[in-house]
């Protein structure tokens, strides 16, 4: 089969929710991926960050492979021995009472709002049915249905309404709107991205963050940070909030918590919201499965062992340096944190980012556009220095390319 059958089988039989860009892979190892016809490339995007640890790390493989020929799922109908180590691993880790897991980014969200309404009527004593809870323009959130009824992009929301009420949305990175949002005295909670991914990574300006978490608190409004794909070093800090020292009230995790491997997300708070939520009232079939909670562990235990932190912190700056300094017409700016960035490709006649992205996929780098103009760039974590600067001279290649046609 050629790359071509691949494709149109997909086509053939699959949802069309989706519009690839036209690569097919075969195999992955750290920071690359090798199409079906052996060609390899640097992988940018990583899983939109699932895979900060690099691709089929070995030991997240040993731990999955391991545990799956032990034990795969009991459910939570019944104990078992790993899921407790893991919930003592990770409330350690990020610094929390609690943990709860579930699988995709989009159910930890859910959960997150559900575990801010209860608190809402259990503790904050808000009236029966009346709390709100404040989002942002340009969010992100996932793909269900109350999540994509806060979405102001019609491709999220449009066609698939009615959505489920209770939600207020102010612009990102306005303090005196929320100010203005925080007013109402049913208002519950404030969901925010540290920085907004989908939306074509923007950073909130310095003090943003901290500004909102303390307005926040004194109105006794619970913060919760959406850190699916800010979170687990991506941005050079261990979560994103870090880098303004803001300590949500509820932390929501996913992606890079399993390195890539399956579907693990989680919720973390502190006992008054967490425990809110009681026997039978919240669940998940696979949600804290032993697979799951193995590959999980060794999945955070790279981040530390390797030093991830502060590659990112630190490949991050060299990044934004070496592509800011690109004198092409097509080079808007750059923008973002640790190996979070964001590209703005200025428009020429009807190319877009798509068209930039398949010429970097000619030669060697995969990365995705989000909307028209803007391409993400987020390699693995692993990378190293000598590596990314390759991969920087691919994209000013590229780039010096285009401007030669
Ligand atoms: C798709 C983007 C990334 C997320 C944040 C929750 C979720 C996501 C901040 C939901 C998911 C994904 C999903 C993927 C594309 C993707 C994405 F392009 F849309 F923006 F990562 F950059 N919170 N992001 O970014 O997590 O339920 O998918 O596990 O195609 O929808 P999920």
């Amino acid at each position: 089969m050629k790359p071509i059958d691949y494709i149109q089988r997909e086509a053939r039989y699959g949802a069309h929710n989706y519009h690839p860009l036209p690569v097919v892979l075969r195999e992955g190892k750290g920071i690359y991926l090798w199409d079906i016809e052996g060609k390899r490339y640097f992988d940018f995007l990583s899983a939109y960050s699932a895979v900060n640890q690099g691709h089929c790390h070995p030991r997240i493989v040993r731990a999955m492979t391991e545990q799956a020929a032990l034990l795969t799922l009991t459910s939570r109908a019944f104990y078992n021995d790993v899921l407790g180590e893991w919930e003592e691993y990770v409330t350690r880790y990020f610094g929390y009472d609690k943990v709860l897991p579930m699988n995709t980014g989009a159910e930890a969200d859910e959960t997150a709002l559900k575990l801010c309404r209860r608190w809402a009527y259990d503790v904050k004593g808000i009236a029966p049915d009346r709390a709100r809870i404040i989002v942002c323009d340009g969010n992100f959130h996932g793909r269900t249905i109350t999540i994509v009824g806060l979405s102001d992009d019609p491709s999220s929301y449009a066609g698939f309404g009615p959505f489920t009420p209770g939600f207020t949305r102010v612009p990102y990175n306005d303090i005196p709107a929320l100010e203005r949002a925080l007013e109402d005295p049913d208002v519950a909670g404030f969901l925010l991205e540290p920085i907004q991914g989908e939306a074509g990574v923007y950073v909130p300006d310095p003090g943003y963050l901290r500004e909102a978490a303390d307005l926040c608190k004194a109105r006794r409004v619970l913060f919760l940070a959406d850190e699916v794909q800010t979170g687990i070093a991506r941005t050079g800090k261990m979560l994103a909030c870090d880098h303004e020292e803001v300590r949500p009230d509820i932390l929501i995790l996913g992606k890079a918590l399993s390195g890539g491997a399956m579907p693990v997300s989680a919720v973390l708070a502190d006992d008054e919201i967490m425990l809110t939520i009681k026997p039978g009232e919240h669940g998940s079939t696979y949600g804290g499965n032993p697979v799951a909670c193995r590959v999980s562990i060794a999945a955070l235990q790279i981040i530390k062992d390797e030093n991830l932190v502060e590659n990112a912190r630190c490949l991050g700056e060299i990044f934004r340096r070496e592509i800011g300094a690109i004198t092409s017409d097509r080079v808007e700016l750059v923008r973002g944190k640790g190996l979070l960035n964001a590209v703005v490709i200025r428009p020429s006649g009807n190319e877009t980012a798509w068209d930039v992205c398949l010429k970097l996929r000619d030669n060697g780098l995969l990365a995705k556009p989000t909307h028209e103009h803007i391409i993400r760039f987020a390699p693995p974590l692993v990378i190293t220095e000598p590596e990314l600067r390759e991969a920087i001279d691919i994209i000013k290649k590229t780039i010096s390319d285009l401007d030669a046609r």
